[in-house]
């Protein structure tokens, strides 16, 4: 079977990860209603042959130079481009992405997604014959729905996915325990404070088949510490609690977890 890498783009909240997660009949990355949920390329190995890249949304607007660097060697490095839009009315980011592409001589797919909300579905004929003819070098445009599963085998033929799930592995162990936590954070945590909030894994230790992750929440403010460890400790013990929950689920065996708070005003 041919190596495929195949590289997730889109802007912010369009459903990237959820439809990662819906190919990879599993949970791998993080999602939420919140923008930016993704803030990192996260790749995953879904079989010998089969590389999935995950990109966080915002491409221009992104000020981290480091990210943008990444998600162009994500796309040099990929064999198969899925771009994702979720709106007929597009915008500027959706043109850049479009334009961006355009001169990438890779096999590319444009999916129209979230098709469950489009209150006039008829409105879609004109619009992807009005894309196809702007550009020509993507292969095929296809509307999705991850909600209602609609389409959503016609992108596993694309990209040549059978999954056998039990198979499947966590790679990367430390990758899914951040990105766990940074979800419960935008969750659970208002405004800007899970987007500035720094997750550093310190340390993993096993101890009688419980194993302790020990991790740094480093915060931007004193103010932001307080909302996290809440009156009386609340709000972190419930942060815990649905970390807990969520790693057990996916790990099968009891991840004890223990977090600093520290304040790094840089
Ligand atoms: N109605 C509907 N909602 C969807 C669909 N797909 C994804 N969503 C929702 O859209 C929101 C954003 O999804 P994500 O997968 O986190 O979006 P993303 O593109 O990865 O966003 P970033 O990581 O911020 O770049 C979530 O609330 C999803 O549940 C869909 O097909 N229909
Ligand atoms: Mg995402």
């Amino acid at each position: 079977m041919k190596k495929n890498t195949i590289l997730i783009l889109g802007k912010t909240n369009v459903g990237k990860s959820t439809l990662i997660n819906n190919l990879s009949k599993e949970k791998i990355s993080i999602t939420t209603p919140k923008k930016n949920t993704t803030i990192q390329c996260i790749t995953n190995k879904i079989n010998k042959n089969i590389t999935i890249i995950d990109t966080p949304g915002p491409i221009i607007k992104n000020d981290d130079k480091n990210i943008n660097k990444l998600i162009y060697e994500s796309i040099n490095q990929s064999t198969k481009l899925l771009i994702i839009i979720d709106k007929i009315f597009l915008n500027s980011e959706d043109f850049f992405i479009l334009e961006l592409t355009k001169k990438i001589k890779k096999e590319k797919f444009l999916l129209i997604n979230k098709i469950d909300k489009f209150k006039n579905k008829l409105y879609l004929i004109p619009f992807i014959e009005k894309i196809k003819k702007k550009y020509k070098t993507i292969q095929e445009i296809i509307p999705i729905s991850n909600k209602k599963n609609i389409n959503i085998t016609e992108i596993n033929k694309i990209i040549n996915v059978n999954i056998n799930k039990k198979n499947k592995k966590i790679k990367n162990l430390n990758t899914f325990i951040s990105e766990t936590i940074r979800e419960t954070l935008l969750n659970k945590l208002e405004k800007e404070i899970p987007y500035t909030t720094k997750i550093n894994i310190l340390n993993t230790k096993i101890n009688k088949n419980i194993k302790t992750t020990i991790l740094e929440l480093l915060v931007k403010k004193q103010s932001h510490k307080k909302i996290i460890i809440g009156k009386n400790g609340k709000k972190i013990n419930e942060i815990i609690a649905d970390i807990k929950n969520k790693l057990i689920k996916k790990l099968k065996y009891i991840e004890n977890i223990k977090i600093t708070i520290n304040v790094n005003k840089k």
